[in-house]
């Protein structure tokens, strides 16, 4: 947010090169889910992944800084209609420990999936699979 604008514009320009072709689709589809205009790991995918964990979605400590975020409750709509879109490693679940995490290395820049994961499950789709299905969230299907 405020305090964060340069990894935002990291952020975003790491989300620009991932869905370059249909970039504020993205936005609109995917996980802005505050619709502040902007997708962010600091605040977009905490809320994601703290509502998957059944933890309301934003910190209460965010709100002393940005009193403008949402309600809880609009947010928590918003991630759970995403569904399963957010299932990037076809695994039939949404999984804050999983797809959460994959979605945040990805637009991080670094391979969707830990190496430890892998040694724990090896029935997790290759890294292009998941890399593939976070981008295909682009066209908002
Ligand atoms: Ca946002
Ligand atoms: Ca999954």
């Amino acid at each position: 947010m405020f305090a964060s604008g340069s990894a935002a514009n990291a952020y975003s320009a790491r989300v620009n090169s991932a869905c370059e072709r249909d970039y504020y689709r993205f936005y609109a589809f995917f996980n802005d889910v505050d619709e502040n205009g902007r997708t962010e790991t600091a605040t977009d995918m905490v809320y994601i992944t703290r509502r998957l964990l059944g933890l309301v979605p934003v910190p209460p400590s965010f709100r002393t800084q940005n009193p403008a975020i949402p309600p809880d409750d609009v947010i928590a709509a918003r991630v759970d209609a995403l569904g399963f879109r957010l299932d990037f490693d076809a695994s039939g679940t949404v999984g804050p420990g999983t797809d959460a995490v994959y979605a945040s290395r990805e637009f991080l820049a670094l391979v969707p999936v830990p190496p430890s994961f892998r040694t724990h499950d090896p029935s997790i789709p290759p890294d292009a699979t998941i890399t593939g299905n976070i981008q295909s969230t682009c066209g908002g299907t």
